[in-house]
């Protein structure tokens, strides 16, 4: 069977999926993950992150858990932000690929595919963006977030990651040494760390592809739009005000 893997062995994709208070989804979405992953054909591992829940998210994942390594749970308490937790998965990943993915698919888990086809084309970074030329949203964030979120790419893109329409997107795939590259010097817990993801693969000379997905809202955002804009402005304070080492690879 080709989805299964051995502990001993190096998996094709590793698929992160942080999570913090999933309980409501956390199952369902392990087992569309896996029912693709099963069709894709491909060797692969799921490392859930429990990032310090306070429900029953960790309850849930133990359920799934296998005793082959093909879905692994990390957990910690208290809570770090979304950032630490996708440090924390990449971290224990040991995929060919490493892509990480929100708990809600917002981007449904077929679209890996599209960004396989970039990373397949060269590129050592595939991102999902929702701004990109040919994105197909079903169903809008609001349009105050969504207003706020185009506001916030301006500052990130003249700040940071010039011509990179969308950073926030949480569905992101790369070449497994190239992620291992990147995530070993980030330090931005919160929901800055995808500017930093990307701001370290260009200081480094990564290429990176900014790849039109299908994405949806999601109901059950807990993220707060305007303390989170303002948190990560400071994050861009320090991201561009610390040193990340020269490349290594
Ligand atoms: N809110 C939140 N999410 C976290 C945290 N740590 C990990 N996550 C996970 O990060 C992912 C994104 O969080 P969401 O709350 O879904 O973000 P969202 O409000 O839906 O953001 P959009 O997808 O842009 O609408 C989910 O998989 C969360 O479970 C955390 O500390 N806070
Ligand atoms: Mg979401």
């Amino acid at each position: 069977m080709v989805s299964s893997m051995g502990s001993e062995s190096r998996p094709y994709l590793s698929l992160v999926i942080p999570a913090y208070n999933e309980e409501k989804r956390i199952a369902s979405t392990l087992s569309s993950v896996q029912s693709f992953m099963d069709s894709f054909g491909q060797s692969y591992e799921l490392i859930i992150v429990d990032d310090g829940s306070t429900d029953s998210t960790l309850d849930e994942v133990r359920r799934m858990v296998s005793g082959d390594g093909v879905v692994r749970v990390v957990s910690y308490i208290p809570n770090r932000g979304k950032g630490y937790a996708v440090r924390q998965g990449v971290i224990a990943s040991r995929g060919e690929y490493i892509a990480f993915s929100d708990a809600d698919l917002s981007a449904p888990i077929d679209q890996l595919v599209k960004l396989f086809d970039a990373i397949k084309s060269g590129y050592d970074v595939a991102i999902g963006s929702r701004a990109a030329d040919g994105a197909e949203i079903p169903v809008h964030h609001p349009l105050y977030r969504e207003l706020g979120g185009k506001a916030l790419n301006m500052v990130i893109q003249a700040l940071a990651v010039p011509g990179i329409k969308d950073t926030q997107c949480g569905f992101k795939l790369f070449r497994g040494i190239v992620a291992k590259d990147i995530f070993s010097r980030c330090f931005i817990d919160g929901w800055g760390f995808d500017i930093e993801v990307l701001y370290i693969a260009r200081k480094l000379g990564y290429s990176i592809a900014e790849v039109p997905v299908k994405w949806s809202h999601a109901e059950g955002s807990k993220i707060h739009p305007f303390s989170a804009g303002v948190k990560v402005m400071q994050d861009i304070i320090r991201i561009r005000t610390h040193n990340y080492g020269p490349k290594q690879i």
